[in-house]
């Protein structure tokens, strides 16, 4: 599904981010940034505690309840790494069980395309560009720099480190992790749950599960799918 990151014209609206670590509060710089929304509460597992930048710091998803019972109907998993995966999914399973809307965060010096699109609670990060045709899955991060170009296509909850390269008309599988300056060369598919090492330069298509590094790219650990 494709979401506006932009909600109707007036007030900024409440969000809460989950996650209070560094990508959690690379996050907030966008959204506050970017002001279409105002975060009212950072989430954490309860290793963090007390506040940034004013913005109070909650320990435990008991508390999600509570904050959709006052008003606040907007929420962005702000977990990077750690949150590859099952925790990632799980969290967000509980906020739209909860009613939470999950829309994308892009930070306003991303460039975007105008006919690119990018799904739900996805993270759009400082100078990163999806060009034309392009297309991003729910829940991404296309970290700084980062780069998706024309008719390329990420899966859902895949993760580009910063300045990793997606060359045109690729397709990336869900739940993949490509590294730091990787670079994902023209038309090439990486199959789902794969990890590509930083600085990697992939040039031929990557079966599912597998880890791959290297210039050119060498399977590491291969999938049996
Ligand atoms: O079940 C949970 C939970 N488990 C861990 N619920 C909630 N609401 N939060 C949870 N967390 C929180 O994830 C922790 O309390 C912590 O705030 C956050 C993980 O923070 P950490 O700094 O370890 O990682 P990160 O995901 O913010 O950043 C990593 O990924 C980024 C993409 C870092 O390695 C960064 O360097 C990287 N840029």
């Amino acid at each position: 599904m494709t979401m506006s990151p932009n909600p109707s014209i007036g007030e900024a609206l409440p969000m809460i981010v989950l996650g209070a670590g560094g990508h959690a509060r690379s996050v907030v710089d966008s959204i506050q940034r970017a002001a279409d929304y105002r975060v009212v509460a950072m989430v954490g597992a309860g290793s963090e505690e007390g506040s940034y930048r004013g913005i109070p710091i909650l320990s435990g998803d008991e508390c999600l309840v509570r904050l959709k019972e006052r008003g606040v109907s907007a929420a962005h998993v702000g977990i990077g790494y750690l949150g590859e995966g099952a925790l990632r999914r799980k969290l967000v399973g509980q906020l739209l069980g909860l009613g939470f809307e999950l829309p994308p965060v892009v930070d306003p010096t991303a460039i975007l395309a105008e006919d690119a699109s990018v799904g739900a609670g996805a993270f759009l990060g400082k100078r990163a560009v999806v060009n034309v045709g392009a297309c991003i899955g729910a829940q991404c991060i296309i970290n700084t720099a980062a780069v998706v170009e024309h008719d390329s296509t990420i899966g859902e909850f895949s993760h580009l480190a910063p300045g990793a390269v997606v060359c045109g008309g690729c397709r990336i599988g869900a739940d993949s992790f490509i590294g730091a300056h990787a670079t994902i060369i023209h038309s090439v598919s990486v199959g789902r749950g794969c990890t590509v090492g930083a600085g990697s330069v992939v040039l031929d298509d990557v079966r599912p599960e597998t880890t791959i590094a290297g210039v050119p790219a060498h399977a590491i650990e291969t999938g049996s799918a």
